[in-house]
């Protein structure tokens, strides 16, 4: 989240006919999780505000202090807020930037899971524990052993055992990581060189710890190779997220600096993956994260764009649209904005 972000903003789409409204308009929100509990949807986003904290290349200025979950009971309904559910001071670890989160539900407990700056200015990401989709949640202590870096997904298999997909490049700091070991000095890889890849871990069966050491989720391209630092279309920066449709895995994600969303299928949770395409064109604003969930038989997109807050990269909202696969299990690429 460089400070081009003001740069990105295309002043032409903000006049152009969004496909979608923000679900909320009294609050900024984004990187929206969606989930489907006992028939009604919940959405776990961030809660962007403005801190005055100036644009630079480490995404100061994202700096979130709590999280608020959205519920809707049907795709048409209204959307709730229901109020604060966790914030940063209640985290003892945390000392700021509450970024992308998600949740999960196992044997009648909430789990949500998010990342955040400890003092030191390392992303780690922790969990916190509810009897209620909408908190308010009670974080552990301590972050999750092993966790590092943004952007935490959790997905159930269909065995029911969960899998977190995890990572972010740039402000995400996941480029000061190799093989899960931290050092100030590693940097993105070369452009010739294979692309950092996302991280995913096993959770323990209580969902408070990895279950595994962290591993690499391979993104290949269509002749089988590693995709390239250098390959920014395609090459995953942030915003992991799996679902599972007719029997396959979809990895899909963001590629920062060129604003798509795009995936990758696999035969199982850990991959390899293959770079299929891009599921959403460029928002306003500079980032674009997402979820994938499916409502009473049909699929949906819960993104994100600036458009309410005028392209103000920091201050976004939720949108969903509907998203559709071709008969080959492809997923249709969506354009956010009406010419
Ligand atoms: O909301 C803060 C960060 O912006 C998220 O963690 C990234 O995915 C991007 O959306």
């Amino acid at each position: 989240m460089p400070e081009d972000s003001i740069e990105h903003i295309d002043f032409k789409v903000l006049n152009q006919k969004a496909i979608s409204q923000p679900l909320v308009k009294h609050i900024f929100t984004a990187d929206p999780s969606a989930h489907v509990f006992d028939g009604k949807i919940y959405i776990y986003p961030s809660h962007d505000i403005e801190a005055g904290i100036p644009f630079d290349d480490l995404g100061s200025h994202f700096a979130m202090e709590d999280y608020h979950v959205l519920s809707m009971d049907s795709i048409d309904s209204e959307t709730i807020d229901n109020g604060v559910a966790l914030h940063v001071k209640d985290v003892q670890w945390a000392a700021r930037q509450m970024w992308a989160p998600d949740a999960a539900r196992k044997n009648g407990k909430y789990y949500l899971y998010f990342p955040a700056k400890k003092a030191d200015d390392v992303f780690q990401i922790g969990v916190a524990v509810s009897d209620s989709p909408t908190g308010p949640f009670v974080a552990e202590p301590q972050p999750i052993e092993g966790s590092y870096s943004i952007d935490p997904a959790v997905f159930e298999d269909v065995d029911g055992s969960f899998y977190m997909y995890f990572g972010g490049i740039w402000g995400g700091q996941l480029q000061k990581y190799r093989n899960n070991q931290y050092d100030a000095n590693n940097e993105e890889p070369l452009p010739n060189e294979a692309a950092l890849c996302p991280i995913v871990a096993k959770l323990s069966d209580d969902m408070l710890q990895f279950a595994e050491q962290p591993r690499e989720l391979k993104i290949l391209d269509e002749n089988g190779e590693l995709l390239l630092a250098g390959d920014n279309d395609r090459r995953f920066f942030e915003a992991s997220w799996m679902h599972h449709y007719n029997g396959k895995y979809y990895f899909s994600y963001s590629t920062g600096d060129t604003h798509f969303i795009c995936y990758a299928t696999g035969d199982n949770p850990y991959g390899p993956f293959t770079y299929q395409g891009k599921i959403l064109n460029p928002v306003v604003g500079w980032t674009s994260h997402h979820s994938i969930c499916e409502v009473e038989g049909k699929w949906y997109l819960f993104y994100h764009d600036s458009s309410l807050s005028e392209g103000v990269t920091h201050l976004r909202s939720v949108k969903v649209t509907e998203i559709s696969y071709d008969s080959e299990g492809k997923i249709l690429t969506i354009d956010p904005y009406l010419d």
